[in-house]
């Protein structure tokens, strides 16, 4: 059976292709969704794609991953670098996290450069565009295979 990974992705990402297309591009959330199962689906691994607005709603999601995935590839969005309660939550989920920006988060504001999420992180893509969603789960991919040798 394929391997489940949750996609997360964190606040104000459903307006992703609708505002500031200089920064994050101009495909949409559903684009995303969209090509993330497609190269899923090649790999052989299952996505449970999923956004939230709301700190809580990302935890509860991290705290059901525990249960039946074989990892998390997280978009925290602004609550990478305000979250103690989402790193918090990562630490308690025992397989591979792989951690996306969209932007190059280090060339823009400082405040972009620190990151709570990091440190639970396998990895981390930065300034890949929304191709950076499709090259996390090339890498969960090899994790995933490695963890069940
Ligand atoms: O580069 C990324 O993927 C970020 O995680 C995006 C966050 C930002 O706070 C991080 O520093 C870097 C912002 C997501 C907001 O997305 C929008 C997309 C389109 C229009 C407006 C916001």
């Amino acid at each position: 059976m394929s391997k489940l990974i949750y996609i997360l992705n964190g606040p104000n990402l459903n307006l992703l292709g609708k505002r500031q297309p200089e920064i994050y591009g101009s495909e949409t959330l559903a684009d995303v969704e969209r090509d993330c199962i497609r190269v899923a689906s090649d790999l052989g691994l299952q996505v449970r794609f999923l956004q939230s607005n709301a700190e809580h709603q990302l935890i509860d999601w991290i705290h059901e991953a525990r249960e039946d995935a074989a990892g998390i590839i997280i978009n925290p969005a602004a609550y990478t670098h305000t979250s103690v309660a989402i790193l918090d939550s990562l630490n308690a989920f025992d397989n591979p996290i792989i951690e996306v920006h969209i932007s190059n988060v280090h060339k823009r504001e400082p405040f972009r450069h620190h990151s709570y999420v990091s440190s639970v992180a396998s990895g981390v893509m930065a300034g890949f565009g929304t191709q950076g969603y499709q090259l996390a789960l090339q890498r969960m991919a090899v994790l995933v295979a490695a963890a069940n040798k």
